[in-house]
């Protein structure tokens, strides 16, 4: 089986099919994409990903998108080591934990991410070519142009703030309801790898929001001593490390 792993080092989707590929101990290739310089939306790559997004597998010439969605084909294909419950219930509330995290964290996280540090990079930009990058991304068109070129206003900022904290909150409620140490119980599954990035990225942005939820903090600490932890995170995958303005925010 070979693997070929289009993707971006600071990918927060990225980083969740790293950790799988990784844990599984599956040997793959890794095509960086520098997605601040718009790789992701040459024509090559939208004929893989008509998304104009990383990740994208290749896996033997079958073209997978969608971090999730590459996650279980993952688990799918090389079951050893699996990340998904035997119990279809479970199963069940794996992938409902999942739809819940991309829509909650995941998609909050782009909001501080994007504010604190990749604005600068847009304030540069004439405004022609600002709106011209914004409006060649198929999925994010919208998302960059309410950015503009001023960021988020505060009130966006905070609603990304408190989803985020509310997405903690059902970390915290799940892990206790399952006994933990993980989301769903004792093993770790498909969803704290969906949630890990969200937080990994928070806690680089040096606003870590969960340190009065000791199961989450517990968690954190758990995930962050998996083996696959380290290589996923290689050097330069933390934005602290990429913009020199984030330096020394990462809280330990
Ligand atoms: N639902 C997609 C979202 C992928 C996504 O948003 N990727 C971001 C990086 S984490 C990206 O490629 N952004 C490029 C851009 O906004 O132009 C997935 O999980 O794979």
């Amino acid at each position: 089986m070979a693997f070929k792993l289009y993707n971006a080092p600071q990918s927060t989707c990225s980083q969740r099919v790293r950790f799988v590929l990784n844990a599984k101990k599956l040997p793959f290739d890794e095509v960086r994409l520098n997605l601040l310089e718009g790789d992701q939306l040459k024509p090559s790559y939208l004929k893989l990903n008509p998304n104009g997004v990383v990740p994208t597998l290749d896996h033997d010439g079958a073209i997978i998108i969608d971090s999730t969605v590459i996650t279980e084909y993952l688990d799918e294909v090389a079951p050893a080591g699996s990340f998904t419950p035997e119990d279809p219930v479970m199963r069940a509330r794996m992938r409902a934990l999942m739809h819940f995290i991309d829509e909650m964290p995941a998609a909050a996280v782009r909001v501080p991410t994007f504010n604190l540090a990749f604005l600068p990079r847009f304030q540069k930009m004439s405004r022609e070519d600002f709106v011209a990058m914004a409006e060649s991304k198929p999925l994010r068109r919208e998302f960059m142009l309410t950015m503009g070129q001023t960021g988020f206003p505060k009130q966006e900022m905070d609603a990304a703030l408190s989803r985020l904290r509310r997405a903690y909150e059902r970390m915290n409620s799940e892990i206790e309801h399952s006994g933990g140490p993980w989301l769903l119980g004792k093993a770790i599954t498909l969803a704290d790898v969906a949630v890990m990035p969200a937080l990994v990225r928070m806690n680089d942005l040096g606003m870590p929001g969960w340190q009065d939820l000791p199961l989450v903090t517990a968690w954190f600490d758990n995930i962050r001593a998996q083996a696959a932890f380290e290589p996923t995170y290689y050097s330069g995958s933390l934005l602290s490390e990429r913009f020199p303005h984030l330096r020394g925010k990462a809280t330990a």
